[in-house]
């Protein structure tokens, strides 16, 4: 989709631009802008929203099984595989003092044993991944779909920003991930 994107800080400086939080109550990215001037935040209620505009190819399931089961696993990624990733990143970036939390306008300190307890996270969805996807071919089953976007992020983050590599007997995950990663929108 040709979409025009607008960076208003992150990842390239340490803040989010005051124009952009002056309507962004929620203070995070990304947020999409309509033209009608409605600000969606939330990354899957964006996909959600641009999924029903452009429903080919389907990237949300073409029936409710479908649908249920994509959205099991984009949730598992977000909610086990990225926030044991962030957690890391957060606690451990020196770019992150006192912002150990999203879009908060008061400090955060950053917790140590955030670190530690993330790893433990990502390692163990890694191993998730490498079960579910030695009984399917992507993460939502027969079909490339929006929760094998979401892990792709959360494993790409977790090697660039936590250092956490997949482990070399998890061969069914790296498998998926050679897979997932030539698609040419994930090459681009
Ligand atoms: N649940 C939100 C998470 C959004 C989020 O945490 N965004 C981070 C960067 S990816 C952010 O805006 N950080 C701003 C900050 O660190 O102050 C979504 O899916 O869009």
């Amino acid at each position: 989709l040709d979409i025009a994107i607008e960076e208003v800080g992150i990842p390239k400086s340490s803040a989010l631009q005051p124009e952009y939080l002056v309507a962004s109550p929620h203070r995070l990215v990304p947020a999409l802008e309509l033209d009608n001037g409605t600000r969606i935040g939330e990354a899957m209620a964006i996909c959600r929203y641009l999924e029903a505009l452009h429903p080919e190819p389907p990237l949300m399931g073409r029936d409710p099984e479908e649908a249920a089961l994509i959205d099991m696993w984009e949730r598992r990624a977000e909610l086990e595989g990225m926030r044991g990733v962030v957690e890391m990143f957060r606690n451990a970036n020196p770019g992150f003092v006192d912002r150990g939390l999203a879009g908060w306008t008061t400090p955060v300190p950053q917790i140590e044993q955030l670190v530690t307890r993330g790893q433990a996270r990502v390692e163990r969805f890694f191993g998730i991944l490498e079960d579910r996807l030695g009984e399917t071919e992507f993460l939502g089953g027969a079909a490339f779909s929006v929760a094998d976007i979401t892990a792709l992020c959360t494993v790409d983050f977790a090697k660039r920003a936590a250092k956490s590599e997949i482990p070399p007997d998890a061969t069914n995950l790296l498998r998926w991930y050679e897979a997932v990663s030539s698609r040419p929108s994930a090459a681009a």
